[in-house]
Parts: C-alpha cells; sequence; structure tokens
C-alpha cells in the first residue's frame, strides 16, 4: 500500500513538473521583421589542443556593448554536424532575437563550437568512424583550455562559474554533462539536449553527488519521447532523482530532430542566468 502511494506520488509530481514548461508557441523560431537583431560572427581562435585554427559562431545578442559583461553560453552540436549545425538548422539567432524582443531574456552571449576536435573536423566521411567519435572527447581540452579563454579575451563576457552555460544536442549533450559536470568549477549551468550514448554511466558522470547540490545553479535532461535514446536520459535522471540532485527532467513529444532541439533552446534560454 506504502508503495502504491509513492507510486501516486511521483507520477503526480513528475507530471506537474512537465505541466509546467508550456511547449513553445508558433512562431517562435519565424523571423520577426522590425524588432531588433543579435549579430553573429564567425571566429577562428587558435586551437593548441589540435595544433590548428579552428571555426566557431559567436552570437551577441541585440544592444550588445563593450560597456556591459555578459554571461556565455556553449551550445553543442551532434554527430552529423559542425559548427554550423545549430546556425542552419536550430536557427538560434532567430529563437533568441524573438525572446529579447518579447523582453523574456538575461543578455548573453552564445557561442556554437565545433565539438569535433581534431584536423579535419568537418562532418564527412563515416561519421562514426573511430578517429572521428575520439575528436569529440578531445574537445574537452579545446573548449577549457583554447576556445573558452579565446572568447573571454575578445569578448565583453563575464569570467566566472556563475556565469558559464554548457549545453548541446546528442553528442553534443553527452559531451556538455561529461563535461560541464566534470568541471564544476568552470561551469555552473549544465543540460543535455537528448544525450547521446557518449554520456558517462551515472557513476563516472557524477561520482559525488554532493558537489553537484553545492556548485550547480541549474542542470537539464531533456529527450523526446520517441527518441532511441531515451535511455541515456532516463538512467541519468533516475541516479539524480536517487540523490535528490535538483533537476529539470523534461520529456517531450517527438524523436531526435530540430523540432525537439529548437524548443528545447526556447526553454532553456530563457532560464539561464536568472
Ligand atoms: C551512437 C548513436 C548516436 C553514438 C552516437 C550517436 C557514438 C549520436 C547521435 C547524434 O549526435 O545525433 O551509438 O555513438
Amino acid at each position: 500500500m506504502k508503495n502504491i502511494v509513492l507510486l501516486v506520488l511521483a507520477v503526480i509530481s513528475s507530471a506537474v513538473s512537465h505541466a509546467q514548461i508550456k511547449a513553445a508557441p508558433i512562431g517562435f523560431d519565424i523571423y520577426r521583421e522590425h524588432i531588433e537583431r543579435g549579430k553573429m560572427d564567425t571566429i577562428s581562435y587558435p586551437s593548441n589542443t589540435v595544433g590548428v585554427n579552428r571555426k566557431a559562431l559567436v552570437y551577441t545578442p541585440p544592444g550588445y556593448s563593450s560597456e556591459q559583461k555578459y554571461p556565455v553560453l556553449y551550445l553543442l552540436h551532434g554527430i552529423g554536424g559542425d559548427e554550423l549545425e545549430w546556425f542552419k538548422n536550430g536557427v538560434p539567432n532567430i529563437i533568441l532575437d524573438n525572446l529579447y524582443a518579447d523582453g523574456k531574456l538575461e543578455p548573453m552571449i552564445v557561442v556554437l563550437p565545433n565539438g569535433r576536435a581534431m584536423k579535419d573536423d568537418r562532418a564527412t566521411g563515416n561519421i562514426m568512424d573511430k578517429e572521428k567519435v575520439a575528436a569529440f572527447s578531445t574537445f574537452e581540452k579545446d573548449l577549457l583550455e583554447d576556445l573558452i579563454p579565446f572568447v573571454e579575451a575578445h569578448y565583453a563576457a563575464k569570467k566566472d562559474q556563475a556565469h558559464r552555460a554548457l549545453f548541446g544536442l546528442s553528442m553534443g549533450g553527452g559531451q556538455a554533462l561529461n563535461f560541464g559536470l566534470g568541471n564544476m568549477d568552470i561551469f555552473a549551468w549544465v543540460g543535455g539536449f537528448s544525450a547521446a550514448p557518449n554520456t558517462r554511466e551515472p557513476e563516472q558522470l557524477l561520482p559525488n553527488p554532493q558537489e553537484a547540490k553545492d556548485k550547480l545553479k541549474f542542470l537539464w535532461i531533456s529527450c523526446g519521447d520517441q527518441d532511441g535514446l531515451i535511455r541515456f536520459s532516463e538512467r541519468t535522471h533516475t541516479y539524480l532523482e536517487k540523490h535528490h540532485i535538483p533537476h529539470i527532467y523534461y520529456i517531450e513529444p517527438g524523436g531526435h530532430d530540430f523540432k525537439i532541439w529548437k524548443n528545447d533552446l526556447y526553454q532553456v534560454s530563457q532560464l539561464l542566468f536568472k
């Protein structure tokens, strides 16, 4: 009987936490006329990790001024993508411009890196090739030692843990969870959208649950309910719940595609740095 009561309570509480998140409204990703726009730059930064100059996109918000300092969101792509994937398929500039026009965002810089840290970092040939998959792990060093210092030297960025966020989709979701939870002195806002099998097993991902409670400001796990990779999000969520680590677990209708990830960006961006 007690178990049934607990089960009912668990179902109610998870249903409530999902109900609090309303799907993005129609038009959230459609270009709106007569609003202020952010700016998308392409940067090239020297990577000691890879030994070449590497590309990333950087979105600065409407009204960006070097008189101010901004928090930074690093937003990672999937296994079939590169630094252009979010821009081409997820229109983050349009989604964020619209949210700024509605007064719903804390002004932030958004960096779209290339998470395949190797000399030829294009998503060509066999994207599942061992060397190419390994390059998604190598990116941790490139991000921490090469890209973040470059962004913080060249943009009006806040340079502390409380003002850095790391999120990504699929392979990038696994990276964001692995690197974010592995470096909680660097990132306070961490999350995975439809995280891929590269996501560390929970005990390796978070060997010290107390550290997450002490250091993180925000932890997000989301996935489409029809996604074949959902078990990687589920197992992370189960572990977080077991250890009472505050997080948002958001299961939404859909599969493994940009319909989901655009909605995730819409949701998460409004919660960041607040
Ligand atoms: C895998 C299945 C999916 C895998 C990676 C992915 C490395 C990534 C998918 C994506 O980024 O969309 O077995 O192994």
